[in-house]
């Protein structure tokens, strides 16, 4: 890589995501400086930034921030700048109020807004540009997530000797959700530009193969797609003919399911001032014989009102007292300025309230509500505590907090409740699987879990823990770069399929 005035910097491998991996901090004396964000995508890829030329294209999280590429602990940083009126409509209406409920299987509404998409391509196309001109001759992009399903084809076109991936961390919808979507062929030819395409789940996948075909007519086997190069039937003009015989290009669309830093969540778990802090949570709730625990970003998709509904159920029943139970849940603050957002804070915390004041007695809270973020050591100690793990997601693309529960669980203790719609079930099959629209069936496991013999409990998470540590986050971007390598020198364009 080399620099001068007109030249920019090159690099051989980039990944592109909606957020650089930094936050901005000011220490006491009024100094702003950068600090790691703790993100699972981070510690994925810092090995491999580190060693290789690399560098990350994103955003630095805050309006009208123009930046010069800076380097933050050997990472190469290119911050791409976004203006108030793209934050509103590329990020919290197209990203965060159309895609986000649409993909989730439309939970929530989507509104569809044509000056959204209008800012969402132009967006999307400012990533693009970054990317090609920093890249090396043949360098590999691996593009991040529903913020930039347009990079890839953008990329494509500009520089066809590029290797792309793309990796999707949320659901991608069955074909009758997808297809409301305006501007759908857009977007499959956008995430088609790609080489390799990653999905959570194998339904996922199989969800956009399908989207592939009845919107393009492409060929497609498998996890493999054939599309036409240099194809004019194209998303303007909807014409899906194309000629047999033209040369193809393969793509792969395939489940990569994410995982964590595995090491870091086993050893902070091990702490000894961590174990001391759980046992002081213990002690803080009146030692109580059952402590349960949910720990979601405050979000429609992550069925918080479900699980609240459940347990107030069973203090009504009678079936669970707050003298013994109580549930701790950590609503971590989430896009706070999109109405449906704000809407589903009034809901969450009037239940919460209800269910304090009928079921509450002095000294006895039925639920911890705590509408914070906390600092890694905390959410562990709150794992270490939680005698039982409550994840009721309605949608989710495979939920990241499950498997931390189960990486802090060296003990062999607790029980994790899992809803069937979030990816993590399709790993975790020892967990109390539920259906979170089933509230009798969630109250059973919830009863399940706090009567569960240790004996059980042992076997269940023994094996949960053999699939969590054998997975970690390293060997899932290792496995989907090694498929993206492998994708484009063992198969380049052909005639043949
Ligand atoms: C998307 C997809 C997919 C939460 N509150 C605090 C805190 N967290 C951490 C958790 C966990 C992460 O945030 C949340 O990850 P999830 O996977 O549960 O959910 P999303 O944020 O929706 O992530 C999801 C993921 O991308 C990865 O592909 O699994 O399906 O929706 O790590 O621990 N961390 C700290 N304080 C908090 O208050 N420190």
């Amino acid at each position: 890589a080399s620099q001068n005035e007109v030249e920019p910097e090159t690099y051989d491998f980039i990944v592109v995501a909606n957020r650089l991996p930094v936050d901005s901090v000011t220490d006491e004396e009024g100094n702003q400086r950068w600090r790691m964000s703790p993100g699972g995508l981070v510690a994925a890829l810092e090995p491999l930034m580190k060693s290789t030329d690399g560098a990350w294209v994103g955003w630095p999280g805050a309006a009208d921030v123009v930046l010069d590429p800076f380097e933050h602990e050997n990472i190469q940083m290119v911050p791409i700048a976004l203006n108030e009126e793209e934050v509103e409509r590329y990020y919290e209406g197209f990203s965060n109020d159309t895609l986000w409920p649409l993909y989730h299987d439309v939970i929530a509404q989507p509104s569809y807004h044509r000056e959204w998409w209008d800012s969402y391509v132009a967006v999307n196309r400012r990533f693009a540009d970054a990317a090609a001109r920093i890249a090396d001759k043949g360098a590999t992009v691996w593009v991040h997530d529903y913020q930039l399903q347009l990079v890839p084809g953008m990329l494509r076109e500009a520089r066809p000797d590029l290797t792309i991936g793309f990796f999707n961390h949320i659901p991608f919808p069955a074909y009758g959700i997808f297809s409301q979507l305006p501007w759908r062929q857009q977007i499959i030819s956008g995430l088609l530009g790609a080489d390799v395409i990653g999905f959570q789940r194998v339904a996922d996948a199989g969800n956009f193969t399908r989207a592939v075909r009845r919107l393009f007519g492409y060929e497609t086997k498998g996890t493999r797609v054939w599309v036409p190069v240099g194809d004019s039937s194209d998303a303007t003009t909807g014409d899906r003919s194309h000629v047999r015989g033209a040369p193809v290009r393969r793509v792969i669309a395939r489940a990569y399911p994410i995982s964590i830093d595995v090491t870091s969540y086993v050893e902070l778990a091990q702490k000894p001032e961590v174990q001391a802090r759980a046992r002081e949570i213990r002690e803080e709730l009146g030692n109580p014989k059952t402590i349960m625990l949910g720990v979601d970003r405050l979000d429609y998709t992550k069925g918080i009102g479900h699980r609240l509904k459940a347990f107030g159920e069973l203090l009504a029943e009678g079936r669970l007292d707050v003298q013994d139970v109580t549930l701790v849940q950590v609503a971590s603050p989430s896009r706070e300025r999109v109405a449906s957002y704000m809407q589903l804070r009034d809901e969450i915390e009037l239940t919460v309230g209800r269910i304090n004041g009928d079921y509450g007695s002095i000294g006895h809270t039925a639920i911890n509500y705590l509408h914070q973020g906390y600092p890694r050591e905390e959410m562990v100690a709150l794992y270490l505590a939680a005698d039982v793990m409550l994840v009721t997601a309605l949608r989710d693309g495979m939920n990241l907090v499950a498997k931390e529960y189960v990486a802090t669980r060296a003990d062999l203790g607790g029980v994790l409740v899992l809803s069937e719609f979030a990816g993590a079930s399709d790993d975790l099959r020892q967990a109390l699987l539920i259906n979170p629209h089933d509230i009798e069936g969630v109250k059973e496991a919830v009863v399940r879990a706090i009567d569960m013999p240790a004996a059980e409990k042992r076997r269940r998470m023994r094996a949960l823990r053999k699939r969590v540590l054998e997975n970690d986050v390293v060997k899932w971007s290792r496995v989907f770069l090694d498929e993206l390598k492998q994708s484009t020198t063992a198969h380049p364009v052909s005639h043949e399929h």
